[in-house]
């Protein structure tokens, strides 16, 4: 664990008790704070409770009084879509809203440091897409190498539940807009943009609000090195603001779609093999057409950015490339569950949006398609580049006639439930087919999450093949 530092003696209001609310808790309670408790939802105050927190609610007037800071779990909608009410409370009485993320970077370094050779540094990823596997593959390749590394952040870990490293220790942390949004301290070592796509756009007021979010990380956090996704106008503008000129090799620059050239620094990637740029001349390059941890143009863009975050750290390429061959991807993305009779079995649950899905569809051919749920905003119209692999679409969730409606010129059935989908798919698979679990929506619909639903998928295609 991380002790917060700076509010030893001082009462601190905690909002929201998931894994971060109750992660900051302990933190600040390590660090000689009071912290002070509250969730709109009764069961997660009485598991606050048990673990002898004070709740308070703080909804009631006075709620902030003698309150040093305010800290907000990313679950909780800060300003848009309309404020909230306990954030609002907490700016009226003056008091500092801040998030895990903020306390984090504000308590990492310590008095250890100073017999450190080399003090622990941070890398930081966010994006719209990739986030996770980036952060997954860097961690994964430092840990190959040997390397004092641990992850946390969006992927599951509160950030403050990691232990102090040690010299030349690193900490990957994935950071969504949710915690970039609001943290009062961002100062990573390396920095990392994957892509740009619209998301999350009601709770951050539309796609500037969302850029905005995300932008924070580089543009407040001034790292030593920001590497930026440019397949995007979002990336383009961003490099191009954070460097000084051309060869200034602080931005690195990278790209799934295009040759990179001229004298800064870049990496890049064209029919499956990956190339590194610096000073005008290549450096090294890497097949990743075999890496089976990482198929299709988009885990290619992921690879991209995590070897330029673990060249920045000092690592050789032929390290890099050792670490990506034995990566085993994770749950739930473009993650392979079965092969049988000469048909692959591919759940990417956690494409949510038509970008994701459309990056997974891009990704295999001759795709049995199971996808549908609750749609996000924008429609499916971006889809289309992909749909040409599509054999036929099995569609489910509650609008699952709607939505195969608006899917132009691809063969489609309407199955409504996983169960029947799966069913469907397996039954009318042959040779070579892929059948892939790519929702181009969210689950909540159906199940209480992305996990749950790519669960079920593995699920019902194990009793299908059996
Ligand atoms: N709550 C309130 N009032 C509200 C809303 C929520 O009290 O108005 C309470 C809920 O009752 C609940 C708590 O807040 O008890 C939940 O807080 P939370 O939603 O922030 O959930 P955590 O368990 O703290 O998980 C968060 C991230 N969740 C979100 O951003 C929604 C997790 O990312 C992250 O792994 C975790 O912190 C550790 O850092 C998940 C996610 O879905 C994977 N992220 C989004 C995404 O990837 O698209 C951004």
């Amino acid at each position: 664990m991380i002790p917060v530092a700076g509010f030893d003696g001082a009462t601190v209001a905690v909002l929201g008790l998931g894994r971060t609310g109750l992660s900051a808790s302990r933190a600040l309670q390590a660090g000689g704070a009071v912290p002070v408790v509250w969730d709109d939802n009764p069961e997660a105050r009485a598991m606050a409770e048990d673990e002898g927190f004070e709740v308070r609610d703080l909804n009631r007037e006075g709620a902030f009084e003698n309150v040093a800071s305010l800290i907000v779990s990313p679950g909780i909608p800060h300003l848009y879509p309309e404020p909230n009410k306990v954030i609002a409370a907490s700016y009226a009485a003056g008091v500092p809203v801040d998030n895990d993320i903020g306390l984090f970077f504000k308590s990492f370094a310590n008095g250890a440091w100073a017999n450190f050779d080399t003090p622990p540094r941070v890398v930081a990823i966010t994006g719209s897409n990739g986030k996770s596997t980036t952060s997954a593959l860097i961690h994964h390749v430092l840990e190959v190498a040997g390397k004092d590394v641990q992850l946390a952040g969006n992927i599951g870990r509160g950030v403050l539940d990691i232990d102090a490293p040690g010299d030349g220790g690193v900490v990957v942390l994935e950071l969504s807009s949710y915690q970039t949004e609001l943290a009062r301290a961002l100062t990573p070592d390396i920095a990392v943009f994957t892509n740009f796509s619209p998301d999350h756009l009601d709770r951050h007021a539309g796609i500037g609000g969302y850029f905005a979010a995300k932008r924070r990380l580089f543009a407040e956090g001034g790292p030593d090195r920001a590497i930026i996704g440019v397949d995007e106008p979002e990336g383009v503008f961003m490099a191009a603001q954070l460097s000084e000129g051309a060869i200034d090799d602080r931005v690195i620059k990278v790209s799934a779609e295009r040759k990179l050239s001229g004298p800064g620094w870049s990496v890049f990637t064209r029919k499956g093999f990956l190339s590194e740029y610096r000073k005008g001349r290549q450096i090294a390059s890497i097949d990743l057409r075999n890496i089976k941890g990482l198929p299709g143009s988009h885990n290619h863009q992921n690879a991209c950015a995590a070897y330029a975050a673990c060249r920045c750290l000092g690592l050789a390429p032929k390290l890099i490339e050792q670490g990506f061959a034995s990566f085993a991807g994770l749950p739930h993305r473009s993650q392979v569950i079965a092969q049988a009779d000469g048909v692959t079995y591919v759940n990417d649950s956690k494409a949510t949006n038509v970008d994701s899905a459309l990056k997974a569809l891009q990704a295999f051919d001759n795709i049995r398609w199971i996808c549908g749920g609750l749609e996000k905003e924008g429609g499916l119209d971006a889809l289309k580049p992909g749909l040409p692999n599509v054999r036929k679409a099995y569609v489910i969730g509650r609008e699952a006639a709607q939505f195969a409606m608006k899917l132009d010129g691809v063969e489609s059935a309407i199955c409504t439930t996983m169960e029947a989908a799966v069913a469907q798919a397996v039954e009318e698979a042959e040779k070579g087919d892929t059948v892939l679990l790519a929702p181009a929506a969210a689950s909540f619909d159906q199940y209480d999450s992305f996990e749950k639903r790519g669960d079920d998928f593995i699920a019902r295609v194990e009793v299908c093949l059996t």
